[in-house]
């Protein structure tokens, strides 16, 4: 069974491991996934059962800032230290150990999230897509940004998307050492296309999506069906958005992410990252909905809300809920 280290030698190669630059920053956007990606062909590249579609969120995303040191590695996280027993600090370093030559160099590491830490927010994605950039800009390897998603997908499946702004689809691929599992953008942009967040919490969820992913596929009844209905989703949305339909992007898109938490719903245990918020907001925008105001929404590993909706509604989007955040992805 081929490990990470494996994959990193054939992307590197031949590659330098000696620092090239003292210091840097990058940045990498968060994704929402439009059609998820729930469930792995193989665990430890985090190679998945099906193809998945996102979108970027522009400013939404983590800075990554690295400097080379003479101590200790050190991390701060929203200008906090991080202690080296906290698992944060833990499985960061654990994953720039994979590009490391023998713990060196020593890094001080700064990293600014503009969206909540493990709340079903897509903070890992960004979080691991930035290291990679942050990585490649350390080293000066000059990685096309195909390999950089496949590094990233290393760290965290979704981090493969974050590469990019805009729509991102991550083709699935069929290889073993899922040499052709990565992101490739999409050639189209939706200027009047919105995203708002809607947050119900941003407390860290009681089951990682890691955890809550394998026992879905492990022993829901309906995770059968499931890659059936992404291949009609991820169908169905990507001739929306050539289309610039937005109702039929809308209906895709939430059914897609209702489909997903029934089916882990159905897990023994049964897993459920709604709370009463949840169902309450989504009782109210199907019924803003029902008034003609198109609006819908997408969820994902945790209690928060995505909602879907168009520039020219975005006053009676604020009206009905006034504390969203909206995000303008082009
Ligand atoms: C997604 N999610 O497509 C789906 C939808 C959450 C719900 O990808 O185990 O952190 O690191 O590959 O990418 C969250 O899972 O999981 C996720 P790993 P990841 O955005």
């Amino acid at each position: 069974m081929l490990n990470k280290s494996d994959i990193i030698s054939k992307i590197l190669s031949e590659k330098s491991r000696t620092p090239h630059s003292e210091k840097g920053s990058v940045y990498a956007p968060a994704n929402i996934a439009l059609c998820k990606y729930w469930g792995k062909r193989n665990e430890i590249l985090n190679l998945p059962m099906t193809s998945s579609l996102s979108i970027s969120l522009q400013e939404k995303g983590s800075h990554f800032a690295f400097e080379v040191v003479d101590t200790e590695d050190v991390l701060h996280l929203n200008e906090k230290i991080i202690s080296a027993e906290d698992p944060f600090y833990q499985n960061l370093f654990s994953f720039i150990g994979l590009f490391r030559k023998s713990h060196s160099p020593r890094l001080h590491i700064r990293i600014h999230s503009t969206i909540p830490i493990a709340a079903g927010l897509a903070s890992s994605a960004s979080g691991f897509a930035s290291v990679v950039k942050g990585l490649d800009a350390l080293y000066g390897w000059h990685l096309e940004p195909w390999e950089l998603s496949i590094l990233a997908r290393l760290g965290s499946g979704s981090a493969c998307r974050s590469i990019w702004p805009g729509f991102v689809e991550w083709q699935k691929g069929i290889r073993e050492d899922g040499m052709d599992s990565f992101g490739v953008p999409l050639d189209l942009t939706w200027p009047a296309l919105r995203i708002g967040l809607l947050l119900v919490s941003c407390e860290k969820k009681n089951i990682s999506s890691r955890k809550a992913m394998a026992l879905t596929q492990e022993n829901s009844p309906l995770y059968r069906a499931w890659p059936k209905q992404v291949t009609q989703d991820l169908d169905a949305i990507k001739i929306a958005l050539a289309n610039q339909d937005f109702r039929d992007l809308g209906e895709a898109s939430e059914r897609n992410a209702l489909i997903m938490h029934k089916t882990m719903m159905a897990a023994t245990p049964s897993i459920d990252y709604s709370t009463p918020q949840t169902h309450e907001y989504v009782q109210q925008i199907w019924q803003l909905r029902q008034e003609g105001l198109s609006i819908y929404f997408t969820q994902d590993a945790g209690p928060n809300l995505k909602l879907l909706f168009l520039e020219n509604t975005e006053a009676e989007v604020v009206q009905a809920f006034p504390q969203i955040e909206i995000i303008q992805p082009f």
